[in-house]
């Protein structure tokens, strides 16, 4: 054979490669139009499925008297600890030290002295506040500890406020899970208007915080002359302690967070409400609303109008910031990677919380529950990066008060959504009288932000903050909404935010809409593949052979 057939055929080879290329099969297609439906399985894994309710402490949800404090029923299935609240309404030098045993606060957390106005309650009012991680690294090895999940297998790195406690920071010795004082959203702190208020910020944690009490009536220097305003240029660092004075004569629903790197600090979950009740007589405040939510032990002034008091506080997290803290246990890495390398105009909200959850576990204490012909108080408060339009299904509510300032009567807009600014905070008055206005009539009536991101989870819809507003009687006897029990076994599943399930998984849907699963090869392609990668092979091997044979002879 001549040189110049032999060269005519190298062409010919890479024609040959490129059909083969261009056919190159793959082991299935994506199925077209009415494909066979797989049906998700969980392969077994049964323990990704939790129980909507864990019914830990049935006893902590009954209404009850400790130490002469009048402790209300807690309406949904994971209620605050009795004891806590007891403690928070007399304070640890008011109960008993078998009352202080069985809540989780330290001996100095809140300590009420001084009826200065003779009226019946303490006035001088002195607490102490810790910072807490959750969700971090640890130099022990490669997990997370004081976990906290804010929704099945979703564990963000979160840094709160909490009120001082003792014992161990986890559950028990076998676990990794935060006690349950630990917790986002930091604590709801209730005074009276008029008392002495001192603050201690104990800096439990490895970089410098603060706290400015926003929208709080507070001098700008303490009686001393100190920093009294919270701003970056008065850190307090790991280790210290610094005092904060106040003496709020403005009651109303107001704010509180860290000042020091302001912008990530508040991502990072530094921040919580902060209320002033109006001063009575004989008014013994809630001084801490643990995760905010129901107060048990509501004001004077709020028992006068109102069957029941809410607090709700929303929340958002970047989840690129939140795994710093997650990615690294040497603070200097971490507070260069948040203030260098963390760019918060490109920052993204991935994760909506109501009160420290977001859906499902919303359903376990954010829940609103009430009966009909009540009056609720909500006390709302935005802390997340964007605003939020809060909207209740089948209700409409009227505004009492704009960040902390009482409505004149005559000007309480009655609304369907409410749209709150970050940091701002709205009072609602919310009747559930069955009139076509205030209420449609009982229900398990969905509420949430109306931003189309706030009912989301990393994108996850149903997700964030969407939680419900119950009527008493739609809910099961461990304080759970009697709701289709296929979707609560899908949403309590990690698999569900991990979009591991099919978007429909269950019943005539999954066979329309479920995954479009996988046919046959196309046979078509197979043969000209096979065609073009065999001529090629075949052509290859001949020319080898007969340059094999031109040098043997
Ligand atoms: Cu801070």
């Amino acid at each position: 054979m001549t040189k110049r057939i032999l060269l005519a055929l190298i062409p010919l080879i890479f024609l040959l490669a490129a059909v083969a290329i261009q056919f190159f099969p793959k082991p299935s297609q994506k199925a077209g139009i009415l494909p066979p439906a797989t049906v998700y399985h969980q392969s077994g894994e049964t323990a990704s499925v939790e129980k909507p309710c864990s019914n830990e402490h049935p006893e902590w949800r009954q209404a009850q008297v400790i130490d002469g404090v009048k402790i209300d029923e807690a309406l949904s299935c994971e209620p605050d600890n009795p004891y806590d609240v007891a403690v928070a309404v007399k304070g640890v030098n008011n109960v008993s030290m078998a009352t202080l045993m069985q809540s989780g606060l330290s001996e100095d957390a809140l300590t009420l002295t001084d009826d200065l106005d003779g009226d019946g309650d303490p006035d001088i009012i002195r607490i102490k506040l810790e910072i807490v991680e959750l969700n971090g690294a640890t130099p022990e090895g490669d997990f997370l500890i004081n976990t906290y999940d804010i929704a099945p297998g979703i564990q963000p790195g979160l840094w709160v406020f909490a009120p001082k406690s003792r014992g161990m920071a986890l559950k028990n010795f076998n676990s990794a899970v935060a006690n349950p004082l630990l917790r986002a959203p930091s604590p709801t702190i209730r005074v009276e208007q008029g008392d002495k208020v001192y603050i201690t910020l104990e800096n439990t944690h490895y970089l410098p915080h603060t706290i400015h009490l926003h929208g709080v009536d507070h001098p700008f220097q303490t009686a001393a002359g100190e920093d009294n305003d919270g701003m970056d240029d008065h850190p307090v660092f790991p280790g210290k302690s610094h005092t904060y004075e106040l003496q709020p004569r403005h009651a109303g629903t107001m704010f509180y967070h860290c000042h020091v790197q302001t912008a990530q600090h508040m991502m990072m979950g530094l921040n919580g409400m902060f209320v002033i009740e109006e001063n009575h007589p004989d008014n013994w405040v809630q001084t801490f609303n643990i995760g905010a939510g129901q107060v048990r032990h509501p004001s004077v002034s709020v028992k006068k109008s109102y069957s029941r008091e809410y607090d709700l506080y929303y929340q958002s997290v970047d989840k690129k910031l939140a795994r710093i803290i997650q990615n690294a246990n040497d603070p200097r890495l971490i507070a260069n990677r948040m203030s260098r390398g963390y760019n918060m105009t490109d920052s993204v909200e991935n994760y909506f919380m109501l009160n420290g959850h977001s859906l499902p576990y919303t359903l376990r204490d954010a829940m609103i529950v009430v009966a009909e012909n009540e009056d609720i108080k909500l006390r709302i408060a935005n802390a997340q990066r964007s605003s939020v339009a809060i909207h209740f299904h089948g209700h409409k509510a009227a505004i009492t008060a704009y960040d902390g300032v009482e409505q004149p009567a005559g000007s309480q807009l009655t609304r369907d959504v409410f749209d709150i600014a970050p940091a701002q905070r709205l009072d609602l008055h919310l009747k559930t009288k069955n009139d076509g206005l205030n209420s449609y009539g009982p229900g398990l009536w969905m509420f949430h932000d109306h931003v189309a991101t706030g009912t989301t989870t990393d994108g996850m819809e149903p997700g964030g903050n969407m939680a419900i507003l119950a009527y008493k009687p739609l809910l099961d006897e461990q304080g759970m909404p009697k709701m289709h029990g296929d979707l609560l076994s899908q949403l309590f599943n990690k698999d569900y935010y991990a979009k591991k399930q099919a978007v429909w998984p269950e019943g005539d849907f999954a066979q329309l809409l479920g995954e479009a699963g996988l046919i046959a090869p196309d046979t078509l392609r197979l043969i000209i593949f096979g065609l073009a990668a065999g001529l090629m092979t075949g052509l290859l091997i001949f020319i080898a052979l007969v340059y094999r044979r031109k040098q043997n002879l």
